[in-house]
């Protein structure tokens, strides 16, 4: 038989195995030792079992499987059995999540993955660079042009809507689209260089389908979803659908309010990383160790360990994001390896030479940081580099 196995961290340390036990039973058949011989044969195969059980540094560690076909193939149902009433139990967090490979059919992953998104834009050895639209509410799309060109121009590999930036009358969605894959296309006519640029999916959940195939017949290269305010199994159906075959970014909106405690919610890692893979996102962002919405170290690293785990589905690319300048980047490159996005919304567009500077002093910074060499002694040959050091400062 095959198992969902879920580990959670307790507050408490003392009496851990009756605790896993009533949590196992709790989550599944109920009681146990109630049932009389019979009963308790006929529900063998529904009872959730205690796997182990730990302490260490003052927490409880226990881990639990439950029996696969007590849920149905859903994100709904696999998170109300493993963490539904037992997410309001108390100190509580979720550490870990493993779906069996049973699992697959229901759940195949990215359509893309690290490999499918270098593929699109021909980028095999390097980290990608991307940057986000700013300031854009309450502009028009000539603006919205300008700045994409701009981005362009500088030789950045993906681009991204703001998550704020939803379908609204002075830069509708399909516009955006449109507008997009002729300045992506003119783009690709003039340098040879691919990019892909990812619209941000809003309006009713029960459209979004409808809407995220008729952007992609408008020319959208990619989508951007705000995964955790629609759910995951919204990213899900849209990852699955044949009839939308773009890149998909997962978005953390909202996940601060499931993984910033540390004695609550649901750990970082499992969020951020393991659940954004396997309900198919390409790419899955999140706060960086460094800038002003920071996540820690090992926290942001883990979410990248899962996103590029190795298994039954793609591997993603990580995005750590937020705060991100050209000083950060051999900080980045060194955390988190090639296969990453570098991710930047004011550390583009506040470059003092605009955002196409912006985006050259991150390349300046990437090569010199892949290349072995300090981004000081860089930025005596690059001029982008050294202003943008000029401003933001270094992070060795
Ligand atoms: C963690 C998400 C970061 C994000 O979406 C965003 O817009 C970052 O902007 P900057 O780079 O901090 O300006």
């Amino acid at each position: 038989m095959a198992y969902i196995t879920a580990t959670y961290q307790l507050g408490v340390t003392d009496q851990l195995p009756k605790r896993a036990e009533q949590i196992a039973l709790g989550l599944t058949v109920g009681s146990w030792t109630d049932l009389n011989h019979l009963e308790q044969q006929q529900l063998e195969s529904f009872k959730g079992q205690v796997v182990h059980t730990e302490e260490h540094d003052g927490k409880g560690y226990v881990t639990i499987r439950y029996p696969e076909h007590n849920v149905s193939r859903d994100f709904s149902a696999i998170l109300t059995t493993v963490f539904g009433k037992l997410s309001l139990d108390g100190q509580i967090k979720l550490t870990d999540l493993q779906l069996p490979a049973t699992f697959t059919p229901d759940f195949p992953g990215a359509k893309f993955g690290i490999e499918g998104v270098r593929q699109l834009i021909q980028v095999h050895d390097r980290p990608l660079l991307m940057s986000i639209f700013k300031g854009v509410i309450g502009r028009d799309l000539v603006f919205l042009r300008e700045q994409l060109e701009a981005q362009l121009a500088g030789g950045i590999d993906l681009v991204k809507d703001d998550e704020i930036l939803y379908d609204n009358p002075l830069t509708p969605a399909l516009d955006r689209a449109r507008i997009g894959r002729e300045v992506l296309d003119a783009h690709y006519e003039r340098t040879g260089k691919r990019a892909l640029y990812a619209i941000t999916l809003s309006g009713p959940v029960f459209r979004l389908k409808e809407q995220a195939k008729r952007l992609v017949e408008a020319g959208a290269t990619a989508l951007l979803l705000n995964t955790f305010t629609y759910g995951l199994d919204v990213l899900r159906e849209l990852a699955a659908d044949p009839e939308i075959p773009v890149p998909i970014f997962n978005h953390p909106a909202l996940s601060g309010a499931l993984i910033a405690s540390p004695e609550y919610g649901i750990a970082a890692p499992v969020l951020l990383g393991t659940l954004p893979r396997i309900a198919g996102a390409d790419l899955t962002l999140f706060p960086s160790p460094y800038g002003n919405v920071a996540l820690a170290k090992d926290l942001a690293r883990g979410i990248a360990v899962e996103a590029t785990r190795i298994g039954e589905t793609k591997t993603i690319l990580p995005v750590p994001s937020a705060g991100i300048h050209p000083g950060l980047v051999a900080q980045l490159v060194r955390d988190f390896g090639v296969d990453s996005v570098i991710n930047a919304g004011g550390g583009v567009h506040g470059h003092p030479q605009g955002a196409a500077a912006g985006v050259i002093a991150f390349r300046q910074a990437l090569d010199a940081a892949l290349a072995g060499e300090s981004l000081t002694s860089a930025a005596h040959r690059h001029e982008e580099l050294r202003v943008a050091l000029d401003a933001w400062g270094i992070t060795k």
